[in-house]
């Protein structure tokens, strides 16, 4: 529409999502290699699976694969965290679910930013995993002291950042230039600094405390560490990274491969090890090292109810119990073994998976069927009235996620933290309380039946 004033925030965030992966590939030639490899196997996929290509056409999520992705940036401060949720409102994102990471001995706990509700998603599926550090996990005072004044003299995001923030707050949206300006500035936040705004010694001791809080407090900015696509098959892709110099972590995160991909799988390749330079007080620059970026990919499946859920969360536990996967890899095949024994508890067959209320999906009317308004789901189906089309999980998995911290921090950088998930204080510094993801998927299934249903009436 011409005569409206303002870019819908699903633009701003495609354009957004565009520009920084065309950054992250400049800044890290390895993610363009993953992602025309995830091109060319997804291609593959999709003309060697009819079924999947008209579920994913049906359901009008078939164009949102090749531009979808996920980044993750950690944040050192309550002010970062929140002025991180407004900015990321204007492009249509909210916050959705609580992560502690802190069982895994990672000082964190994280919110994923992204659309929700079908058509943004449908538009741009685009995501952040971010992350605040919890400097009240570290025990060493004077160093929390030290980190914690090194953070609280950076400015993360550049002034007109904030300003045209303030301006879309204001007005309700920003006009085609200011959205232009608004991605450039934004984009500045998650660039790479390899000069640090540390002096050496400082990097060290920080260093010595936990990898990630040197990250975290060493750097002018939050810089993006992976920017992840989503692959229609995982396995095929992980194959192939080596031939292509790149290694793979020995074991893919989440469930095991099946038939019908549930939640979440996700495999990462290790950090590089980048050149940066630390300033000492008379600014002389002492040349070092920095471990921080790395590559990811994923494939998606259908999004768990609670049931769902549990039932995943008991069989992940069971297989790790049995066997604890090794960070270097070395019993891969046997934790994969003992993965596909315990999930042989998890029905693998769509019809199953909705009839035992295991997972979330969208209903369409049968093109020239009619509907009963009165009938219910299982009868509207057998008569060939709606179909049934799984929704995709859009978030993420604790239990995967630490793997992904930890296979990146390296195995030396496991410490034990107690246990101290605190929704409360993440969201007071986040300045708005989390949203409920099954309540999303709930909500979009909800409507799918109720539009079926005027359907008939119609
Ligand atoms: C985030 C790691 C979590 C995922 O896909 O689970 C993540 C980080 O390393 O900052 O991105
Ligand atoms: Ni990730």
């Amino acid at each position: 529409m011409t005569d409206r004033p303002f870019l819908e925030p699903d633009q701003i965030r495609a354009r957004f999502s565009a520009a920084l992966s065309a950054m992250y590939r400049a800044e890290v030639p390895a993610y363009g290699t993953l992602m025309d490899l995830v091109a060319e196997v997804n291609a593959r996929t999709l003309a060697a699976d009819p079924e999947l290509h008209a579920q994913l056409a049906r359901s009008g999520t078939l164009d949102r694969v090749s531009v979808e992705r996920h980044g993750a940036i950690r944040l050192g401060t309550a002010q970062e965290l929140s002025d991180m949720r407004r900015i990321f409102a204007v492009m249509g994102m909210a916050p959705v679910g609580y992560y502690d990471l802190s069982p895994a001995g990672v000082p964190v706990h994280s919110t994923a930013f992204r659309p929700v509700g079908a058509d943004a998603l449908a538009v741009n599926p685009f995501r952040v995993f971010t992350s605040l550090l919890r400097l009240e996990l570290i025990a060493d005072e004077a160093l929390r002291q030290t980190a914690e004044a090194t953070l609280a003299r950076r400015q993360i995001f550049t002034p007109r950042a904030l300003a045209l923030t303030a301006e879309a707050e204001a007005a309700g949206g920003l006009t085609e230039a200011q959205a232009q300006a608004f991605v450039a500035e934004v984009l500045e936040t998650f660039r790479w600094h390899a000069e640090a705004c540390v002096d050496a010694e400082t990097y060290a001791r920080l260093h010595d405390a936990h990898r990630l809080i040197a990250d975290v407090v060493s750097f002018k900015g939050p810089h993006i560490n992976h920017l992840t696509p989503r692959t229609l098959d995982i396995d095929a892709v992980q194959a192939l990274m080596p031939a292509h110099g790149i290694a793979p972590k020995a074991v893919v995160e989440g469930p095991p491969r099946r038939a019908c991909p549930i939640l979440l799988r996700q495999t990462s390749f290790k950090a590089l090890q980048e050149a940066v330079a630390f300033p000492d007080a008379a600014g002389t620059l002492t040349p070092g090292q920095h471990t921080a970026r790395f590559g990811e990919i994923e494939q998606r499946g259908i999004a768990l109810t609670p049931k769902g859920r549990a039932l995943y969360d008991r069989l992940l536990n069971d297989a790790r119990a049995r066997v604890r996967p090794a960070a270097d890899g070395a019993n891969a095949a046997e934790y994969v073994a003992a993965l596909e024994a315990s999930f042989a508890a998890f029905p693998d067959d769509w019809d199953s998976i909705r009839r035992e209320g295991l997972g979330y999906f969208s209903y369409a009317p049968a093109p020239g069927r009619d509907v009963d308004p009165e009938a219910d789901v299982e009868t509207l189906l057998a008569a060939g009235a709606i179909t049934a089309t799984p929704l995709v999980y859009e978030d993420f998995l604790p239990v995967s996620a630490a793997g992904i911290f930890q296979s990146n921090l390296g195995d030396h950088a496991a410490q034990d933290f107690v246990a101290s998930p605190n929704q409360r204080v993440f969201e007071a510094a986040l300045g708005a309380p989390v949203l409920d993801e099954f309540a999303h998927y709930a909500a979009i299934e909800a409507a799918s039946l109720s539009h079926c249903r005027a359907h008939a009436a119609a």
